[in-house]
């Protein structure tokens, strides 16, 4: 579990559930949906991406690492979606998402760990390729800030991608693709089986899954092939805890807060007017 020590003490004094998050950053979204499914309440702290709001020494601070989500509770900072979930799960059990059979525990593990593995080479890759990389173009400024603040090899490998004209190619998102599909034709097989991805209940494997199927139709990824991933995937899109989490956040138009936490100069400079509720993975 990546528990963070945060550079911005600011967050050590806040009290209840903060979630630094993006409007439709798939790995937000399903923390988002774990926390409606909890119903538990929590205070929104939006990292606009589009506006580079992540790209701040105040929020790499909170999440070294520079990407959203990032989890404060009561003052304990916790990174990385699938470790939120799982830290949510252990603090707040009711109503739980866990295996019904103990036994059945592991292939939960293993779909959370696939979510996160394929973020940089499958989900990340192909949403870049094809909707991402022009809207989430860095400045100069932004690069050369970005290279500053970020010590993680594989995103600075990965931003180096698409910066100063360069591209992912489309070798690259097709390779991408391949990857997700070979998941998702095992995920196919899971579904079809039961009705969920592990045995036969609503669980964190779906909550960590859904959400990424909604963010890559939206890159245009073809689903046809998965007739029971879409099934399961209606059924899941029709909770009003879905609509909540992830619809209604794609949605907004504006996110004009004032965050004290990741209040620098530049923020406050970009916020005024709003956020654009781009894209971002
Ligand atoms: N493994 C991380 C991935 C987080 C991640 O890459 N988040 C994306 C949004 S889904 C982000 O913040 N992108 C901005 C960037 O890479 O600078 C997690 O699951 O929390």
């Amino acid at each position: 579990m990546v528990v963070v020590v945060p550079a911005n003490v600011s967050v050590l004094e806040l009290k209840g559930i903060h979630l630094y998050h993006a409007n439709r950053s798939n790995c937000s979204a399903r923390v988002r949906l774990l926390l409606e499914e909890k119903e538990l309440y929590w205070t929104s702290h939006h990292i606009d991406l589009g506006r580079k709001e992540n790209i701040s020494e105040e929020y790499f601070g909170i999440n070294p690492k520079g990407v959203v989500p990032a989890l404060v509770h009561d003052g304990t900072v916790i990174a990385e979606s699938n470790d939120i979930m799982l830290y949510l799960e252990k603090t707040f059990p009711e109503p739980g998402f866990r295996a019904v059979s103990p036994d059945l525990q592991p292939e939960i593990d293993y779909w959370l760990k696939m979510s996160g593995d394929l973020h940089i080479p499958g989900i990340k890759t192909f949403q870049y390729y094809k909707l991402n990389a022009a809207l989430l173009e860095k400045t100069d400024e932004e690069l050369a800030l970005y290279k500053k603040l970020q010590t993680d090899a594989e995103l600075l490998t990965f931003h180096d991608k698409h910066s100063e004209g360069r591209r992912f190619s489309e070798a690259e998102a097709d390779a991408a693709a391949a990857l997700l599909d070979e998941s998702f034709a095992r995920q196919e097989r899971a579904i079809a089986d039961g009705g969920w991805l592990v045995g036969a209940s609503y669980t964190l494997a779906d909550i960590s899954w859904s959400p990424t199927v909604t963010t890559l139709s939206a890159g245009g990824f073809d689903f046809g092939r998965y007739p029971s991933i879409q099934e399961w995937y209606e059924r899941i899109s029709r909770r009003p805890q879905f609509e909540k989490a992830v619809f209604e956040w794609r949605n907004r138009a504006t996110y004009a807060v004032t965050d004290p936490t990741i209040a620098g100069a530049a923020n406050t400079a970009r916020r005024s007017g709003g956020g654009t509720g781009e894209p971002g993975q």
